[in-house]
């Protein structure tokens, strides 16, 4: 099977024509079936989702179904990922194989181990890595068996707080975290957690020892890998400055993922589940410019229309990975599964998933 061309009979129907067969295909599949859809999705594919959320509620979510068979995961592979490892007896599949997180393979797992050795060698402080989620199984796994845990937006400053704890009050006793693979949610938590910028150095995976001097190893507390995200790379400092010209009452709430100079100037950061709950429970603030994905803030505009709701910015801000799940995509996928072939499947294979499961669960033990 081809699993990049989709065929045409597919992309020739009518958005309509993609809905009644989509619909139609979860009636016939039933309780065997579930549909995860992530913040970042469009509407129309959000539209058939039985659950809603972030990476690891997702996750959660499905590990808790009990005799559910087919785990169809409108996301990116890393979430497919989490999906298979947390419940290895469903069939997660994603309707596009392409569907990847440009943040995720900015970190290869090889490149993820020979630093863990590295930095062991360049120091005798004890180095722990924290693995944002954004990330592949075999990061993860690397992770776990260098003794971190994964981290979710949501949840990093608990985890960073673990790895920094003593062993006597359940911690990791890190003297250093190895924040991977965002440079920028390492020191946006390393500073709202009381540190200073000059706490955090970056590790580029590409120069010999990150191209770090020992001295800056020796006194660093976060080292911090060299990647981001493109999406939220692009909140600048000018984008709020701007709203507040314009709007002087607007409350601007951006993602972590965001550079630093940007969150600095942020009336809050959060992760999409605390974005959503921040405008939820704050019924007194009319006008907000968000920093994150805009599929997501479009969608909280529409949910509270007596309230301006923006992308922070002059220009959507969309995640091309997460694009590429679309209705013909999602019917195809259905398919498949009616006809008892299913396409796109993501498995982790076990020796990497154990290790990997260690990461997430050591991680929401935390949590
Ligand atoms: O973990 C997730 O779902 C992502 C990518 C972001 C967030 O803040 O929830
Ligand atoms: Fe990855 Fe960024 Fe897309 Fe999220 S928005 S899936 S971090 S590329």
């Amino acid at each position: 099977m081809n699993y990049q061309n989709i065929p045409t009979t597919y992309t020739a129907q009518t958005r309509e024509q993609l809905q009644e067969r989509i619909a139609q295909r979860k009636r016939e599949l039933g309780s065997q079936l579930v549909i995860l859809g992530h913040h970042y999705q469009s509407d129309d594919v959000i539209a058939f989702a039985d659950f809603v959320g972030d990476s690891l509620k997702l996750s959660q979510q499905a590990a808790s179904l009990k005799d559910v068979r087919y785990i169809v995961f409108c996301g990116v592979h890393f979430m497919a990922e989490s999906a298979n490892i947390l419940s290895p007896a469903a069939t997660v599949l994603l309707p596009h194989p392409a569907a990847g997180c440009a943040m995720a393979d900015l970190a290869d797992d090889t490149d993820v181990a020979t630093a863990i050795d590295d930095l062991a060698a360049d120091t005798a402080a004890r180095v722990v890595p924290i693995t944002y989620v954004n990330s592949t199984a075999a990061v993860k796994a690397a992770t776990a068996r260098a003794g971190g845990a994964c981290c979710t937006s949501s949840n990093v400053r608990n985890v960073f707080a673990w790895a920094l704890a003593p062993t006597g009050q359940g911690g990791a006793a890190a003297d250093k975290i190895l924040a991977i693979p965002d440079q920028n949610l390492g020191i946006n938590t390393a500073v709202a957690m009381g540190f200073t910028p000059d706490d955090c150095v970056v590790y580029d995976p590409r120069l010999a020892h990150g191209g770090l001097t020992a001295d800056q190893i020796r006194t660093a507390r976060f080292i911090l890998w060299k990647g981001h995200c493109y999406v939220h790379q692009r909140f600048t400092p000018e984008h709020i400055h701007a709203a507040r010209q314009q709007r002087p009452s607007v409350r601007v709430m951006v993602h972590p993922e965001c550079p630093r100079e940007t969150v600095a100037l942020a009336d809050a950061a959060g992760s999409t589940e605390q974005i959503i709950r921040a405008v939820a429970e704050s019924p007194d603030v009319r006008d907000w410019a968000i920093g994150t994905e805009s599929n997501l803030v479009n969608r909280l505009a529409a949910r509270h229309r007596d309230k301006r709701i923006r992308t922070l910015g002059d220009a959507p801000a969309l995640c091309v990975q997460m694009a590429r799940i679309d209705l013909p995509r999602l019917l195809w996928t259905l398919d498949t599964l009616a006809t008892g072939q299913p396409n796109n499947t993501v498995r982790v294979p076990e020796n990497i998933a154990a290790d990997a499961r260690l990461a997430l669960e050591r991680m929401i033990a935390i949590t």
